[in-house]
């Protein structure tokens, strides 16, 4: 096992995962921006290192400054967390070539998954379903156009580089093509500096439900089911629950054994979340592949009671896992509550939290990294707090989340509270009717604009 870990990242993950090392008896090395010398993850780690300015390219990304710190303190792997450089592949290799473990799967695995032609002729070839479209680069207009006329309107240009919605562009007629062709290559040149787009039958009012699998280094890949995940603005996800209201038995095994399908086929180590969209037949298509650690573990770990972060170190570390899949027995919602003012457009709200309650009780977690007296920073994502809820039932589960939001108290900056109570409380949400449209159409009013 592991001596001592250092962690390459702040706020609630980091600090997530320093409880886990401490269970387990690993040191721990925490890096901080002099935005966060404050910070908790710095305090309850065994040893910390400044490693730069405040913004994130100076520090948080910076590579060189991360080994140096590695060296420093004689850690012997990196955990990186999500977002910053968790699924870079040149750091893996960089860890790797520095004889640190990093805690994720094999850059290779993160390569393939990152270029998303890749991921899906992969997908193809593993057997899993993938959405009709040409699967390869578009050579130019006359070549989309074609493709999409066999494929039949409406279709869906993505970036090759892409995820998470940048430089995706909807085509409903021939007539729009050309405008929309433009628009997506000029959005991937500059967002990812490689305007490769590829093609796809446009799925309409998709929900969004992804796979949780876990893999060793002995080939065995397991599933620990599914999340929903269509609570969603502009591709940012505000609610996460498992199981998904919409899920059948037969769905659940069809698409898990797609996931490790996905999985086995690539030999992958470490856990990972496989993406679908699902549309209202309960057809499933592959949309992309998570090779981290994401946001939303926390509902997996609350309906199969399991570590993920604990999986995640053991796998890293050689320990083979049970190849047992896991099915939840109960229900669990999570509520991102970011530092935004919902009724000023979701804009952030970065300040001082000058007074703070977070919720409490029997079957309420708050992962967070908040306190009375700290100072969000502008720097870094707004997110300050993930409260989950468990229950025997969702109808229960939702009833202690509207318990557990009128309990938790932020003063100082605007949070996003305000739209879980109001979500909480929507009939359609209620009765599990929704999709990834279903924000499009939720407004939150007037009450508090100023
Ligand atoms: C789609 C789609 C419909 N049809 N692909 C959005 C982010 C990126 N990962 C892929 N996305 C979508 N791909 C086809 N062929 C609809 C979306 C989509 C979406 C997906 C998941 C969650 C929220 C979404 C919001 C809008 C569009």
């Amino acid at each position: 096992m592991f001596k001592k870990i250092l962690i390459a990242n702040r706020g609630e993950i980091a600090l997530r995962i320093i409880r886990t090392c401490r269970e387990m008896g690993i040191q721990t090395v925490a890096v901080f921006s002099t935005a966060d010398a404050d910070s908790l993850h710095v305090r309850f780690a065994d040893e910390a290192v400044c490693i730069g300015p405040p913004p994130s390219t100076d520090s948080y990304l910076n590579i060189p400054r991360l080994m140096a710190a590695c060296e420093i303190t004689n850690a012997d792997a990196i955990h990186p967390g999500y977002g910053f450089l968790a699924e870079n592949a040149d750091f893996a290799e960089i860890c790797n070539e520095y004889g640190i473990k990093f805690i994720g799967p094999a850059p290779e695995h993160i390569k393939k998954m990152g270029d998303k032609i890749t991921a899906k002729a992969t997908m193809i070839a593993a057997g899993v379903p993938v959405v009709p479209g040409s699967g390869g680069l578009l050579e130019n207009i006359e070549d989309g156009k074609k493709q999409a006329a066999e494929i039949g309107y409406p279709v869906i240009l993505k970036a090759t580089a892409g995820g998470g919605g940048k430089g995706m562009r909807v085509v409903r007629e021939e007539e729009e093509f050309e405008a929309q062709w433009n628009m997506a290559r000029n959005e991937a040149k500059a967002s990812f500096s490689n305007d490769g787009i590829y093609i796809e039958k446009f799925i309409e009012e998709p929900r969004h439900i992804e796979i949780q699998i876990v893999g060793d280094q002995f080939g065995n890949v397991c599933h620990l089911s599914e999340r929903e995940c269509s609570i969603q603005r502009r591709h940012q996800k505000l609610v996460e629950e498992s199981p998904s209201p919409f899920m059948t038995k037969k769905l659940r095994k069809q698409m898990g054994e797609a996931a490790i399908r996905a999985g086995k086929c690539i030999n992958y180590e470490g856990v990972g979340t496989v993406e679908f969209l699902v549309d209202k037949h309960r057809n499933f298509y592959f949309m992309e592949m998570n090779t981290r650690i994401q946001v939303e573990h926390t509902v997996t770990e609350e309906v199969i009671d399991h570590d993920l972060i604990k999986e995640q170190i053991k796998v890293a570390a050689g320990i083979p896992i049970s190849g047992e899949n896991y099915i939840p027995t109960v229900h669990a919602i999570e509520c991102r509550i970011n530092a935004e003012d919902v009724y000023h457009n979701f804009r952030p709200s970065p300040g001082l939290i000058t007074s703070l309650h977070t919720a409490k009780g029997h079957g309420v977690r708050v992962d967070t990294h908040v306190y009375a007296g700290y100072e969000i920073s502008p720097h870094y994502d707004s997110m300050i707090a993930k409260l989950i809820c468990r229950a025997r039932t969702r109808e229960e589960c939702i009833t202690k989340m509207e318990r557990a939001l009128e309990e938790f108290i932020v003063e100082g900056v605007h949070t996003t509270i305000p739209f879980h109570k109001k979500l909480m409380k929507n009939e359609q949400f209620r009765a599990g009717d929704f999709n990834t449209g279903f924000l499009e159409g939720f407004e939150m009013g007037e009450e508090e604009r100023e």
